[in-house]
């Protein structure tokens, strides 16, 4: 099924013509309401008729986080505060909150979104769905809420963490769709060995995952766990929240929304837009938004786009699953890493487990990478020529793939600690 067809299936001159009538409205309501925005369009000599159709988008300045940051709390909203009829914040690991503001239209224009991505990852209204994304500041929880209501499915609005509780009310209300971070999933799978529960005894079929990086092989791990299809769903809170593009049951890439939302990819050196199916920042423009509507906001997150026809018959644009944000690739010694890059390795390997941690230090003038990683039970009671020979694996695998040499230390089950949020994998002690 398809929610919303005529969007959904249009033709590339129907949907530019949608983006273009949309884009233009935007950049007036934009340069007439946000001071900041219109000083930035006069430095780069535009009025707002020069923007005529899609074609001139890459001619407008780009948004930033920091744009956000430095116009705290609401100095971007383009309404008085009397029309926003709710506020969300990401929290970030440093300085002040980025905080967005929707207007009722805003919280429609959401729902239907998330509908649709919803029905795209085979959802229906006879499915149960509990979602297990954290509510209140953070969109993950609400936003997949209310598509789910909109979509007329049952929801189970459980939020965040009380694994045990999940895990019982999955059992005792028929749960067929699970919404949370990947990591979380997996979480739930290794409470549910504790607990003497099997994916047999339960009716899940569907994982909607996403507000964080998760490589292909950690999907292989989620479906085998869980006996689900793990579908990957995308979003961020500043250009709307889950549901700005996701996966259909193809698993070949998360179609974009992009009558809402407008995808380019582009340099993040020169700030260049890039060739078509070229691999970069992915930025988006938001056209239909009331609260906080952004021109070019730069993601940071890195990807491709796929332009072709996808199987399933829609024609929106898709993005392929994030490699990792620009701010978090590691440069240890000069060489590029994503943490994704050492999860996919360790997740080829029988004996560990899909529970990392990343510690990168300075030593002296030389950054060191230390990889904390969890061991199989049955691995890590073995003799110590065992854990040595297979310590040494890994620092081998991860040499030879990345090109880095890593301090590998083996840990027991369960000691890296588990979060039902975003997953921390990364603490990094250098000074930069
Ligand atoms: O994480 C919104 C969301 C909630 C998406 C629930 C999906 C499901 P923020 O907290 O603003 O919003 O964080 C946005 O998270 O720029 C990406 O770096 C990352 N991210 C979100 N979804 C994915 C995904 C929500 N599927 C930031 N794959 C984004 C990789 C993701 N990274």
């Amino acid at each position: 099924m398809i929610w919303n067809e005529t969007i959904e299936c249009a033709t590339r001159d129907e949907m530019k013509g949608i983006q273009s009538a949309r884009l233009i409205e935007t950049v007036q309501r934009i340069y007439h309401n946000v001071p900041g925005y219109r000083n930035k369009m006069q430095k780069a000599g535009l009025v707002p008729t020069d923007i005529k159709s899609l074609d001139d988008l890459s001619k407008l300045p780009f948004t930033t986080k920091e744009d956000l940051r430095e116009h705290y709390p609401f100095g971007m909203f383009t309404v008085p505060m009397s029309e926003i009829v709710r506020v969300h914040a990401s929290s970030g690991t440093t300085g002040r909150p980025t905080v967005v503001g929707y207007t009722r239209k805003d919280l429609n224009t959401w729902a239907e979104v998330v509908t649709r991505t919803l029905v795209m990852a085979g959802v229906h209204r006879h499915d149960v769905v509990q979602v297990a994304y954290g509510y209140g500041l953070f969109t993950g929880g609400l936003g997949i809420h209310y598509g789910t209501e909109n979509l007329g499915a049952t929801v189970i609005p459980i939020s965040g963490g009380n694994t045990q509780k999940q895990i019982q009310l999955m059992q005792d209300f028929g749960t067929t769709v699970i919404a949370c971070t990947p990591s979380y999933a997996l979480h739930l799978a290794e409470v549910m060995v504790d607990m003497g529960i099997s994916p047999e005894d339960l009716q899940l079929k569907t994982g909607i995952f996403g507000a964080e990086p998760w490589s292909e092989n950690m999907r292989k791990e989620i479906e085998g766990k869980l006996k689900l299809r793990a579908i990957d769903i995308y979003g961020l809170s500043e250009v709307i929240g889950p549901g700005v593009s996701c996966e259909c049951e193809c698993q070949a890439g998360m179609h974009i929304n992009e009558d809402h939302f407008i995808p380019e990819i582009i340099d993040p050196e020169t700030l260049q837009p890039l060739a078509r199916g070229e691999l970069g920042e992915l930025v988006f423009s938001t056209v239909t938004k009331e609260g906080i509507p952004l021109l070019r906001y730069r993601t940071r997150d890195l990807t491709r786009l796929i332009y072709d026809k996808c199987d399933c018959g829609r024609t929106l644009v898709r993005m392929e699953k994030c490699r990792g944000r620009s701010d978090d690739m590691l440069i240890i010694r000069g060489v590029n890493v994503f943490p994704s890059q050492i999860e996919s390795i360790l997740l080829e390997m029988s004996e560990t487990e899909p529970h990392y941690l990343l510690i990168v230090d300075r030593e002296g003038n030389l950054d060191t990478l230390r990889l904390l990683v969890e061991v199989q039970e049955q691995f890590f009671s073995d003799e110590i020529k065992m854990l040595e020979a297979l310590r040494k694996k890994i620092t081998g695998n991860i040499q030879s793939t990345l090109g880095v040499s890593v301090d590998v230390r083996l840990v027991e089950p369960r000691t890296i600690e588990r979060t039902a949020g975003k997953a921390k994998r990364v603490i990094d002690n250098r000074k930069l």
